[in-house]
């Protein structure tokens, strides 16, 4: 009693928008990605008060900002904050929530509101959030009085970093960021995450017991450095071969002599080929989902081979894939009990070197028709990369160039998109640069995806931090001219670009600009990039025939997957004809310095 009324005397009238970034500092939120909006001044304003604690990040689009707060929840495993306006700021930020809902990352996304007397109106941008969101967040809420933000924003936090976790949808009304009331702050709850239970560890033991083939998957999100090293220890001790799911490579030291690869889109034909012989998957903390389980065909969904599923959200095991044992865990308490488990008789170390090999195979660079070679200049990048280098990817089919030939150092991290969203690279690595400024941080975006949203550049600029952008440019939306080469050979449509001159680019904003063309220049310009200080752009003239590590477009038509209608076009646009024979297919090919 006594207590209450101590700290009900030093609760002061705040309004709501200074009752929010309080809130804000209260839960340990301390960056706040944002495009300004008129519906949210007073949460502005309130964020000035809190501006010694809490970063305040002024990005160029609302795709731009909610991506470098997902980037800055994946590295980290806290939620950063993504402030957008409603209505038109709310859909271009979108984009950010279904990346953090498919990654499984922890996340809150503010929107101002209409002011609540206006509701149902369709007011000016007005959009029932609750709606809009509903089948794309984990949750979204709407506040209506100021003193309920302590309370809900506490929760938002919990539900964005608990069980598998997700993003938040929060919707301000104007006139609750105005209201004044005497409320206090809430800090975080000290809550004690779910760990394995000790029958089931036995049950994982006897299973490991049994196999003579056992693999394991790694997935995942909220994995700490504690608990990537006690994953790392029970997976050596028991020498148990390791893939990673799509984009995952983050999770484990692929210098490691168990590291097999990943299981994702554009994954070795001989490594899929080799897990499917496995006789007990351990699948740790990755979603059994459709790009990892290589479209649901990896295994089989009525359970042939033995499942040990462990995963935080009992909704996620036995999705698909009915497990022989499911384990509702945090994954770094597992990672803790299973490090601890003593390795019985293993008689699989063949098998284990064996899938070592299938990788170190693959990392071998064929000799790829071109002046630059893509493969070499990606061994090369393995050497040049900090050994705690962050990189980001975004989407397209010059990312499997980095995760055939690369082997991710322990401390180093490559974070994408699991979702398979394009113009997530560039913003991704400037919200890993706020979050790690002293670390190295090198962007890999194909010429499609640098024009969604490079311009975001412009806020590593704003905020002095230097990230190095390499632009894979080969004049295409490659990954669909894959599919239609697969599916309709020669038919071009849709899939050219014209690109502007992308060291020119990054010049007009004073960054550091580069053009590699053939594979011995590709050092040199990498390291002039990183001394520069600058935020730099290297931009990698590719041959857009190579279109994926492993074919031609030449050998797509060959093996094409060919409707018998569509197999011989009996005519085609002029303005798409040849697109496929050029070396540089767009119509206006900029010269080259
Ligand atoms: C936001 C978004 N729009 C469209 C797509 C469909 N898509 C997937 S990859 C791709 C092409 C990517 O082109 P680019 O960035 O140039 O990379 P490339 O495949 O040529 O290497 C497209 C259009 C997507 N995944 N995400
Ligand atoms: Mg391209």
């Amino acid at each position: 009693m006594e207590l209450a009324k101590a700290r009900k005397a030093r609760v002061i009238p705040r309004p709501g928008g200074r009752i929010l970034a309080d809130a804000l500092v209260a839960l340990g939120i301390d960056h706040v990605f944002e495009v300004p909006g008129e519906s949210y001044l007073d949460v502005l304003d309130g964020l000035y008060a809190t501006r010694q604690k809490l970063q305040l990040i002024t990005c160029r689009f609302e795709a731009g900002a909610v991506n470098m707060a997902e980037a800055f929840g994946k590295l980290t495993g806290r939620p950063a904050a993504a402030m957008v306006t409603r209505g038109p700021g709310a859909c271009h930020g979108a984009i950010g929530v279904h990346i953090a809902m498919q990654d499984s990352t922890p996340l809150l996304l503010f929107i101002g509101q209409i002011p609540t007397d206006q509701t149902d109106r369709e007011a000016f941008q007005e959009i029932d959030y609750r709606r809009m969101f509903g089948a794309v967040a984990k949750w979204v809420t709407q506040i209506d009085h100021a003193a309920r933000i302590p309370e809900i924003l506490a929760h938002a936090v919990d539900v964005a970093v608990s069980g598998r976790p997700g993003p938040v949808v929060i919707a301000l009304p104007e006139d609750m960021q105005r209201q004044v009331v005497e409320v206090p702050d809430i800090g975080r709850a000290e809550i004690a995450p779910p760990h394995p239970d000790p029958a089931a560890l036995a049950r994982l033991s006897a299973l490991l017991a049994r196999a003579r083939k056992p693999l394991a998957l790694l997935g995942g999100s909220r994995w700490t450095d504690a608990g990537r090293s006690a994953i790392r220890t029970f997976l050596t001790r028991h020498a148990i071969p390791v893939t990673v799911g799509f984009r995952r490579q983050a999770l484990y030291d692929g210098t490691l002599d168990n590291f097999a690869g990943d299981l994702g889109v554009g994954s070795d034909p001989a490594l899929i080929a080799k897990a499917k012989e496995t006789d007990l998957l351990l699948a740790i903390g990755t979603r059994l989902g459709e790009a990892t389980t290589q479209g649901y065909e990896l295994l089989d969904p009525a359970g042939g081979v033995p499942i040990v599923h462990i995963h935080p959200d009992e909704g996620e095991i036995g999705r698909v894939f009915r497990p022989a044992l499911g384990i509702v865990s945090d994954l770094n308490a597992f990672a803790e009990a299973a490090a601890a488990l003593p390795p019985k008789g293993i008689g699989w170390r063949e098998w284990t070197r064996e899938f070592r090999t299938v990788r170190e195979a693959g990392r071998v660079v064929p000799d790829y028709p071109g002046p630059l070679n893509l493969g070499t200049v990606m061994r090369e990048l393995e050497t040049l990369l900090a050994p705690d280098a962050i990189v980001t990817t975004d989407a397209g089919n010059f990312a499997p160039w980095a995760t055939r030939f690369i082997n991710f150092g322990d401390r180093q991290r490559y974070i994408g998109p699991c979702n398979g969203a394009m113009g997530y690279a560039v913003p991704a690595a400037v919200g890993a640069k706020i979050a790690f400024p002293e670390r190295m941080v090198v962007a890999m975006v194909g010429d499609g995806g640098f024009l969604m949203t490079g311009q975001e550049i412009a806020t590593a600029f704003h905020h002095g931090v230097a990230p190095v952008v390499l632009v894979f440019n080969n004049q295409m939306y490659g990954t669909i001219r894959m599919h239609q080469e697969r599916h309709f050979p020669g038919r071009v449509s849709g899939t050219a670009l014209t690109n502007p001159d992308f060291a020119r680019f990054i010049e007009a904003f004073g960054g550091h600009g580069e053009v590699v063309t053939e594979t011995a220049g590709f050092v040199p310009a990498f390291r002039r990039a990183v001394e520069s200080g600058r935020p730099a752009v290297i931009e990698l003239v590719t041959n857009p025939e190579q279109i994926t590590t492993r074919a031609t477009i030449a050998d797509l038509r060959r093996g094409a997957t060919v409707p018998k209608a569509t197999a011989k076009p009996r005519r085609q646009p002029a303005e798409q004809r040849g697109a496929g024979k050029a070396r540089r297919a767009g119509p206006i090919a900029p010269p080259k310095k």
